[in-house]
């Protein structure tokens, strides 16, 4: 997109007026009272397709269910297009133009106006969501980062660190954002392969859950600012690890987009009716589409079309799969205070004795360092097509999913800055215990006996 267009897409975007009705009229946080405790037990109760409403705080407004039909589905589009009449036929259809170039007009667009538009015969010359010219965090908020100082923050660490850190996206998200990863190995770089027993931190496959970006962000930053600590000097020269702060990049930029949060869960595909997105954590291959997940495609839930259907998903698939030293690995979620461990999708313990017994050694382990409570993820609720479930499943990789709890602030999803800082260390250092035995997470189980 020539730069020019570019700044014009902002612009345009800058004085769009907002759409009547576009907006529930809700604040950001909602306070959550006292104590989250009681929602805690309450959504451990809960069934998945129950969640919305039991995660709400007894005092707090009605449950603010994601308005999926009224996501911003508008695009800044260029479209070929030569004549007065081309141009009227185009305006005709629905789009807004902006820019009249002498072959082509710039604009913009519903998605069902581009998918008309193309149905008229018109060449769709550049496309890109509104979503990415986003206001931002909440002011209170701000220490959070958005996509763009995720990226920044990450790219800053592999500057500082270029014999350290390294970065690679693993692939796009459904709006086209790549999916960065940094790497932490003193020996190799970018997407070359490794013999180093390796581990992966990923966070927010739920896009309103911003404080698992900010955990593995400030891990990532742990391992840069004490690289010369020895026992982290140890680690990172005996393992290859590697941090992925925002799988659902496009829900996260949603869920910020108007300044005010909009409780997104899921990514932004638009379904083939037009509703917004599909849960990420349901759309692995373990016992895809059955218990704890949803068919219909506005639920929180939704499974998806089929298993491994979304960008981001078919993303983690194929880095983790081209990386078969990867051993273990973390998926932060908020919130709950819990270290989980499979099965999730499944009442059964995992099948193998040795493997259920690290399991569970390092459950407790980690769960000592946070203060969270470790158990088996079915015991929140059973809900299949957990990431967690498959990769442990498919691929051996001895697999946690993290529901961070911010026990600072106002709790819930949004708990505000305060609880980023009170997080990290004993999740750094339940960070640092999965990458120190994954060369043979048995090893921990033998540690304890
Ligand atoms: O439901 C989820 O995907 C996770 N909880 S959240 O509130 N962050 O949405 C929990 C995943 C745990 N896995 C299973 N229970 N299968
Ligand atoms: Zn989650």
């Amino acid at each position: 997109m020539p730069r020019l267009l570019l700044a014009l897409a902002v612009a345009a975007f800058a004085v769009l007026p907002a759409r009547a009705g576009s907006e529930p009229g809700r604040s950001g946080a909602v306070p959550a009272g006292d104590s989250n405790r009681p929602l805690i037990q309450l959504k451990r109760e809960a069934k998945a397709e129950e969640l919305p409403a039991v995660d709400q705080p007894s005092a707090a407004p009605a449950a603010p269910a994601v308005p999926a039909a009224r996501a911003d589905q508008r695009y800044w589009v260029v479209v070929r297009a030569m004549t007065r009449d081309q141009r009227t036929a185009i305006a005709g259809a629905g789009m807004s133009i902006e820019e009249i170039g002498s072959n082509q007009v710039a604009g913009v667009a519903h998605i069902k106006t581009i998918q008309k538009l193309k149905a008229l015969g018109f060449e769709i010359l550049f496309q890109t969501s509104l979503a990415r010219y986003t206001k931002d965090f909440p002011p209170q908020d701000k220490a959070y980062h958005d996509y763009k100082r995720m990226l920044e923050a990450l790219q800053s660490l592999a500057k500082a660190n270029p014999k350290l850190v390294s970065m690679f996206s693993i692939g796009r998200t459904w709006q086209g954002r790549d999916i960065w990863c940094a790497r932490f190995n003193t020996t190799e770089s970018g997407a070359k392969p490794s013999q180093k027993p390796g581990a992966v931190f990923v966070g927010n496959h739920h896009a309103r859950e911003h404080l698992s970006v900010e955990i593995p962000l400030k891990l990532a930053e742990h391992l840069a600012a004490k690289q010369n600590d020895p026992a982290v000097r140890k680690l990172l020269e005996s393992r290859d690890i590697y941090v992925i702060p925002m799988l659902n990049a496009d829900g996260a930029e949603y869920d910020i987009s108007t300044g005010e949060y909009k409780w997104q869960r899921k990514n932004m595909r638009v379904n083939p009716d037009q509703e917004i997105g599909v849960d990420l954590n349901r759309n692995y291959d373990f016992l895809f589409g059955g218990e704890g997940s949803s068919g219909d495609t506005y639920s929180d839930t939704y499974h998806g079309p089929s298993a491994f259907s979304e960008p981001e998903t078919q993303a983690f698939k194929a880095f983790l799969e081209a990386r078969p030293n990867v051993k273990t690995l973390q998926s932060y979620h908020s919130y709950s205070s819990l270290i989980l461990y499979p099965w999730g999708g499944k009442d059964s313990p995992v099948e193998d004795a040795q493997d259920l017994k690290a399991y569970k050694v390092m459950a407790a382990a980690m769960a000592k360092m946070t203060g969270y409570t470790a158990e088996q993820s079915s015991d929140l609720y059973v809900a299949t097509g957990d990431c967690t479930d498959w990769t442990y499943a498919a691929l051996k990789i001895f697999s946690f999913t993290t529901e961070l709890y911010p026990s600072y602030g106002n709790g819930g999803f949004y708990p505000g800055a305060a609880a980023i800082d009170k997080e990290a260390p004993g999740n750094i250092k339940a960070a640092l215990y999965l990458v120190e035995y994954s060369d043979d997470p048995h090893r921990a189980a033998a540690a304890t006996r």
